[in-house]
């Protein structure tokens, strides 16, 4: 006679992934690792090195934590995808990201999760200038509020205000990579995600597939190291790119999420 299996107990539980796109960023990836056990203890760590040409990668392994590297560099977008399709794939029921320069505290990332998880919104998206109805969050946190340079202002406000119009949603900050998902947003973004700096554009799909899109306010930090990717020159480029796509992706048909729940 066989054996009666015994309950598997993990099964059962509920399973976080959190993810950090990291690109060069040897500098700070120990800091935000150790930051996020702290403060997530619970969920497992993938760093998804996007072709690093630095030690992000091993330091990531010789922290322990689950590190995917793509072959070359190949952006932002193709790096956040590659969390969404692993997190999907190994089963996840919820999963966050974050970046890996020390600019989003992991303690902020928690209350984001903590939105998916009691299934008040299938994508929590960190917001620095979401009005504050409650005490200033984070406000324990240590470190330097993130201060925009007048470029990245410029572009925050235009992309503010398109936004919004385009998905009647109000919008405070679409340009945020730090966002903690359920299993339909793993779903969609791990089929379509463009691969450089698809924050907007997601945004705008996962309203149209008729998703839970819900801001909460948090703080972000100043760098704690590398450099930052967007010049001004870039900073232009990219407000003019991401005007054409959120054009676009209004005549985009919809594939209708809610019908797949
Ligand atoms: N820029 C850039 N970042 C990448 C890429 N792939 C992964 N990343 C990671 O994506 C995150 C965001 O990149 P940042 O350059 O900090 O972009 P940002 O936070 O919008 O810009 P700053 O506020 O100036 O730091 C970081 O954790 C990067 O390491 C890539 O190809 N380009
Ligand atoms: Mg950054």
């Amino acid at each position: 006679m066989r054996a009666k299996s015994a309950p598997v107990e993990q099964s059962l539980a509920l399973r976080t992934l959190v993810f950090i796109p990291a690109w060069n960023e040897e500098a700070s990836i120990d800091g935000v690792v150790a930051d996020v056990r702290t403060h997530i203890p619970d969920a497992d760590i993938l760093v998804v090195d996007d072709g690093s040409t630095d030690s992000t990668a091993e330091r990531a392994r010789a922290a322990g934590v689950l590190c995917a590297s793509l072959p070359f560099n190949q952006g932002l977008g193709s790096a956040l995808q590659t969390g969404y399709l692993w997190a999907l794939r190994e089963g996840y029921d919820f999963c966050a990201h974050l970046d890996a320069d020390g600019q989003h505290p992991p303690a902020e990332v928690a209350r984001l999760l903590a939105e998916v998880q009691a299934n008040r919104a299938d994508l929590a998206l960190g917001s620095r200038y979401a009005e504050r109805t409650e005490a200033l969050p984070g406000a324990e946190i240590e470190g330097e509020d993130y201060k925009p340079t007048w470029t990245r202002t410029i572009g925050i406000n235009v992309f503010r205000f398109i936004l919004t119009l385009a998905t009647r949603q109000r919008f405070t900050d679409t340009t945020s990579g730090m966002r903690a998902a359920n299993r339909r947003v793993m779903k969609l973004f791990s089929e379509n995600y463009s691969p450089d700096f698809a924050e907007i554009e997601s945004l705008q799909l996962a309203v149209r597939e008729g998703l839970r899109v819900e801001e909460v306010p948090v703080r972000f930090l100043e760098r704690q190291g590398g450099a930052s990717f967007l010049t001004p020159l870039r900073s232009a480029f990219f407000i003019f790119k991401g005007l054409i796509v959120i054009l676009v992706g209004m005549f985009k048909p919809r594939r209708h999420a809610e019908a797949e729940r």
